[in-house]
């Protein structure tokens, strides 16, 4: 079996300081959450910037600015995410796959987000797969929902993405595909031969799910972007403790902790 791959989702578009003080706003402390969590086993990094005001924004200025400041202090893997907010444009979410990093999340279709609707329709899935490709970014296919994996076969076959890729299975999410173990079973046996995958469990499904995750051989995505809580009622102290945890989980269950440089060579990023 593979090493785990821990990502950090460090701060998400929704999550917001009066859930949880300790969220990171600016790109100092989105930065400096990354690095700690890098120093509890964390390789991959999945970002998602705010403004000055803390509102989410595509803006490559501040998505540049967290991703120098993590790459000063760590040698994570750097993925942008295009899926921004609920009610941005496409053209808006793209932007920061042009600072080409290592990586860029492709949600495949679009799915209920709480009250919101999350779109992707064939003709923006494709837009971003192309601008991903051109820039010769990896993508992680974002699957919310059972349907989206075929929807990636489908960018597949128009050679938009290639496969075997890599998956991260978002399980929880209002709308979307519940955090229950049997659903996480169904979505790894839709998979092609060869993919990788990683589970971000919404809420209280992220500790449960990614336990399951490192028995099963896939990867494990944390952090306030999904949750904010350690325990029922006991909020999170930082991402670092989160990540901390599943590498205790992980060396507990004999599943050694991926380095940026392991995690590379499973994402075929190297
Ligand atoms: N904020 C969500 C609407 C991604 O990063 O690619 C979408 C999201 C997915 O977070
Ligand atoms: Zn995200």
């Amino acid at each position: 079996m593979d090493p785990l791959i821990i990502t950090v989702a460090p701060v998400g578009a929704e999550v917001t300081r009066a859930q949880n003080p300790n969220v990171p706003i600016t790109p100092e402390e989105i930065a400096e959450e990354c690095y700690r969590a890098w120093n509890e086993g964390a390789s991959l990094a999945h970002i998602h910037a705010r403004d000055r005001d803390g509102n989410p924004t595509q803006d490559p200025e501040a998505y540049r600015e967290i991703i120098e400041r993590v790459r000063a202090k760590t040698d994570m893997i750097i993925q942008v995410s295009t899926g921004g907010a609920v009610g941005m444009t496409i053209e808006e979410r793209v932007r920061p796959v042009f600072l080409k990093p290592e990586m860029a999340t492709l949600t495949c279709g679009t799915v209920n987000f709480g009250d919101g609707i999350f779109t992707n329709s064939q003709r923006d899935m494709e837009y971003i797969a192309g601008v991903i490709k051109e820039q010769g970014v990896k993508p992680e296919m974002e699957i919310f929902d059972a349907g989206m994996i075929e929807n990636a076969k489908k960018l597949a076959l128009k050679k938009l993405i290639s496969l075997p890729g890599h998956f991260d299975f978002v399980m929880g999410v209002p709308g979307g595909i519940s955090g229950d173990p049997r659903n996480l079973m169904h979505l790894i046996s839709l998979l092609p031969e060869g993919c990788t995958w990683t589970v971000a469990g919404i809420g209280r499904h992220e500790l449960s799910l990614g336990a399951i995750a490192v028995i099963l051989g896939g990867h494990v995505r944390v952090g306030f972007e999904d949750n904010i809580y350690y325990t029922r009622g006991v909020l999170a102290k930082s991402n670092a403790e989160l990540v901390a945890r599943v590498a205790r989980l992980a060396k507990e269950l004999g599943r050694p902790v991926a380095n940026p440089s392991e995690a590379r060579k499973i994402l075929r990023l190297s």
